[in-house]
């Protein structure tokens, strides 16, 4: 493009009236709400908090499927699992989407930078989505798309041919293991993600950016440097108060296999919660890098800073499960914390809000036109007004096996769930009363008052409702 000296001095004044405000998308593995902004006494997420210091903390955020692949299809895609049906870590992100515009894409395409380091996507899918800069190890382009299509399939092959004939619900499990390291921060992954993220933030802050920063911590196995593991002594580590009993009322379906954790004793479980810890702690000090070039580069009015766990996790929530892939509140629901210029900073939302709002969230605050096909909602109208009302129902999904599924809805006081539409069980949890989950009154046979009778048929409705209809 030719311009001339006049046009050249206006450049600048045009851009200052259309600012393009940039996005830092922060995709943090395996984080649930056991960190300090979200009330932890134990957990140690300084820099977590210091993002939530300068944007809002939803407080009642919800994933859309409780499983790395499926959550973050369906998050960067902006439609739900039904319609991206995607709901394992064997099927490619674009199976059932064609050619859609990924939200990375979709500022590509717009004319944004777009660089991503670390996990945005699922590990093995990243090559379904375009950036101009993309690596999965910092520093490391990713290769050939050719190349990593033809290891994809013989990937699946062998994951599928592995899992053929295992049972239900043992999906997205390692073994619960944990290593403390004599490395430094850099030499990690993590940390070498966030140095290379803030070496491409300072190459590129002059143009319209959309970057994508993904940590792989604290998904197992929990290997960190030494000093995290020494922030936290087994004494502060407590295991949850279960009582006795409480899986009588919960359809089996609903839970999913112990993998051999059963075999552990309390105190080897209380170990895996403090290794759980200090990967989080290791995690957030590598976010601190990222934050620290946001000061740096003066970048905080203009550039939103959005960080998501990409769903929850158990810690031996009763008496039996760690991981994800469960509908129960531990597992659907996950940190979000947005910071947009001008909108509020420092407080707390405590309105329903999904994954797959996010899409549609990001590009209306950045000033781009609607994508089409965005299933959920923007939610802007909360990060000016975090008590105002907003939408009804939250959504959360999973696959047990090929067919079976159980379907949860989330209200801001209620929990419902269909396991195979109702016929292998139903749960119904009163979170004023139950935070836990631990008194299901829809099954087998409880006795339910009739007020109680009628919130749950109120559910049901929400449940089957059709979930477009669930913008606010
Ligand atoms: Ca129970």
């Amino acid at each position: 493009m030719d311009f001339t000296r006049r046009d050249l001095l206006w450049l600048p004044l045009v851009q200052m009236r259309s600012p393009r405000t940039n996005v830092l998308l922060i995709a943090v593995d395996d984080l649930n709400n056991r960190i300090g902004c979200y009330g932890d006494p134990v957990v140690k997420t300084p820099n977590i908090d210091r993002l939530a210091r300068r944007g809002v903390r939803f407080d009642r955020s919800y994933c859309n499927y409780p499983l790395c692949n499926p959550t973050r299809t369906s998050l960067l895609s902006g439609r739900r699992p039904e319609t991206t049906q995607v709901y394992n870590n064997n099927t490619p992100p674009r199976t059932h989407l064609g050619g859609i515009a990924f939200l990375p894409e979709y500022y590509k395409a717009q004319g944004y930078f777009t660089a991503r380091v670390g996990k945005i996507a699922h590990g093995t899918y990243e090559y379904q989505l375009q950036w101009d800069i993309s690596e999965s190890r910092a520093g490391v382009p990713l290769a050939s798309e050719r190349k990593l299509r033809d290891e994809d399939t013989a990937l699946d092959r062998a994951k599928n041919k592995k899992k053929a004939g295992k049972a239900a619900g043992s999906e997205g499990g390692a073994k619960l293991s944990w290593t403390p390291t004599n490395r430094a921060d850099a030499e990690e992954p993590d940390g070498a993600t966030a140095r290379r993220i803030a070496q491409i933030v300072r190459e590129h802050k002059s143009q319209p950016f959309f970057i994508g920063c993904g940590f792989h911590k604290p998904h197992l196995p929990w290997v960190a440097p030494r000093k995290y593991f020494d922030m936290y002594s087994l004494d502060q580590i407590k295991l949850p108060d279960t009582p006795a009993g409480d899986r009588d009322d919960i359809p089996p379906l609903a839970l999913t296999s112990t993998q051999g954790d059963s075999e552990m004793t309390d105190r080897e479980r209380r170990q895996a919660v403090l290794a759980y810890h200090a990967a989080t702690s290791f995690m957030d000090a590598q976010l601190g890098v990222v934050l620290d070039t946001m000061d740096e580069q003066r970048l905080w009015d203009n550039t939103v800073v959005l960080l998501f766990g990409d769903h929850g996790w158990h810690l031996y929530d009763h008496q039996q499960l760690w991981r994800k892939m469960t509908v129960f509140e531990q597992a659907s629901r996950a940190p979000l914390i947005v910071h947009a210029p001008g909108k509020q900073e420092g407080v707390a939302c405590p309105r329903l809000v999904e994954y797959v709002d996010i899409y549609p969230t990001l590009t209306e605050l950045s000033g781009l036109p609607k994508a089409p096909g965005m299933e959920g909602a923007s939610f802007t109208p909360l990060l000016d007004s975090p008590q105002r009302p907003w939408k009804k129902a939250a959504y959360t999904m999973v696959a047990r096996g090929a067919n079976r599924f159980g379907r949860s809805v989330r209200t801001e006081r209620y929990r419902y769930t269909e396991w195979e539409d109702g016929k292998s069980g139903v749960e119904f949890y009163d979170h004023e009363l139950d935070p836990n989950e631990w008194t299901n009154t829809a099954w087998p046979k409880r006795a339910r008052t009739a007020k109680q009778s009628a919130q749950m048929e109120e559910m049901k409705a929400l449940l089957h409702a059709d979930k477009k209809l669930t913008a606010p």
